[in-house]
């Protein structure tokens, strides 16, 4: 079978990402309403700033951007957690990272699936942060033990799904005619269903336990439940959104407006409140309602490197020590206030961030370094400071979901329990997963490291050639 004929993961990655897309802004109508006041500022941000316009372009991101989304779904079982892992890597995205959100009172455990290496990030950076129920905390050894007959009981992949991924993986990717159906077979894994499997009664119990039990545990599959754009200026989408009818939470999750954006802001709306109908064992259908859909953008900023998220991590949790954000968002202000005053001692130009060794970068050449000769062999600082090689932040990809577990509780309802004894199981996981999940920090370091690696090798070329 000849490898040139197949369609490339990051094509698969993209049609995916876009279907994903088109069904959920025909679920959930405020979603299609974000993604087009996204679009607007991200074309006001991008009109009035024309130096990052040419910096994006230059370093192949700006394409990405518009189309730039993650998604998240929570899996019931390890056997759905593997094959959601084959399914993923068919299309390039790969597990990296560990989340125990049992910290933030949430039963699970989760990574996030998405592309690695810098040139699959650029055709395509769409991930999905995959949650497993930790069904181990739940308690109530009886309601365990019907939870997890409910799940062993469905079945989440379709046939036809199921038979192109090994299809897939046997060949060694998939041949034009079979793409197409393999979108529309997988995405039906992550679409809504209206009618619960379980009775209203089991799902009460259920929803007693935790409401993202209940979540996981009563429907037929993992629907998607937010979809998120990525803007360039989170707080003029913040302050549009009630303008178009979305009241977003009141403070934007994460790192506070900065010059040099760090990490990962994000802001939601609320959950909505879905009809859904419940099986009664009669066979009769009862109306109820579910929540767990919301609304989600984020606004992406440099990685940090291990010693730069240790900074990120104590100047948060010392904010929260001076004022602790109220769930009804009365101290808003305050807690905006305390944040920028704290975050004052992280860097916010890049060339500090740089020099204090708090972020990644990815190095390239100036106009003046690819018209050098004998520049030699000198270390990166120097070529900077000489005016060689120039640096871009390289672009967070991961996942914040603990620090702001404001969004975690916005999603769960405000009056949300943590009941829950912080068990962080790694280990566990992998098992499940049927794999290791990658290290963030390495994967930055090696985009970085490659950067710099190319730059000198490009340098070299030149001093051959004088
Ligand atoms: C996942 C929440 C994590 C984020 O942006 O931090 C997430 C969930 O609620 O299932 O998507
Ligand atoms: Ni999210």
């Amino acid at each position: 079978m000849q490898n040139a004929v197949f369609v490339s993961s990051d094509d698969l990655r993209s049609a995916f990402s876009a279907a994903m897309s088109a069904m959920y802004r025909d679920e959930v109508p405020a979603y299609g309403t974000l993604v087009e006041l996204v679009a607007e500022v991200n074309a006001e941000v991008l009109g009035a700033m024309p130096a990052l316009r040419r910096r994006l372009e230059e370093t192949d991101s700006l394409e990405r951007i518009s189309q730039e989304r993650h998604g998240a779904i929570r899996l019931g079982t390890p056997a759905e957690l593997s094959m959601m892992r084959r399914v993923f890597a068919v299309m390039g995205m790969h597990p990296v990272g560990y989340y125990d959100l049992s910290v933030a009172g949430v039963p699970v455990h989760a990574t996030a699936f998405r592309p690695v290496g810098a040139y699959p990030l650029s055709r395509n950076p769409f991930r999905v942060f995959t949650s497993l129920l930790r069904i181990d905390l739940i308690g109530d050894s009886v309601l365990r033990a019907e939870a997890e007959a409910i799940l062993a009981a469905r079945k989440i992949f379709t046939d036809g799904a199921v038979e192109l991924i090994e299809k897939a993986e046997r060949q060694g990717g998939l041949l034009r005619q079979d793409a197409g159906r393999f979108i529309a077979e997988v995405l039906e894994t992550f679409r809504w269903h209206d009618q619960a499997c379980v009775s209203i009664g089991m799902y009460e119990r259920l929803h007693r336990q935790h409401r993202l039990v209940a979540d996981v545990v009563s429907f037929k599959g993992p629907h998607i439940n937010h979809l998120t754009p990525r803007t360039l200026d989170i707080d003029a989408v913040q302050a549009g959104m009630p303008g178009r009818g979305i009241e977003p939470k009141a403070v934007v999750e994460g790192p506070p407006t900065r010059q040099c954006p760090i990490l990962l802001r994000q802001t939601s709306f609320k959950a909505l409140d879905e009809p859904v109908s419940f099986k009664s064992d009669t066979g009769a259908w009862t109306a109820g309602s579910h929540t767990a859909r919301f609304g989600e953008i984020e606004q992406r900023g440099i990685a940090l490197t291990p010693k730069g998220r240790a900074l990120y991590d104590r100047l948060l949790e010392t904010t929260r020590e001076v004022v602790r954000p109220a769930a009804d968002g009365s101290n808003a202000a305050a807690y905006v206030e305390a944040l920028t005053q704290t975050f004052q001692r992280f860097p916010d130009t890049w060339d500090g961030i740089r020099a204090a060794g708090l972020g990644y970068f990815s190095y390239s050449l100036t106009e003046r370094g690819r018209e050098a000769g004998g520049v030699g062999e000198k270390d990166v600082a120097q070529l900077v400071a000489e005016g060689f090689v120039d640096f871009d932040p390289i672009v967070y990809e991961d996942f914040l979901p603990v620090s702001a577990a404001g969004i975690f509780q916005s999603n769960l309802g405000d009056e949300a329990t943590d009941d829950f004894v912080a068990s962080p199981n790694q280990r566990r996981f992998e098992a499940a997963l049927g794999a290791a999940v990658l290290d963030e920090f390495e994967h930055y370091a090696a985009i970085e490291q490659a950067s710099i690696e190319h730059c000198r090798h490009l340098l070299r070329n030149l001093q051959a050639a004088e």
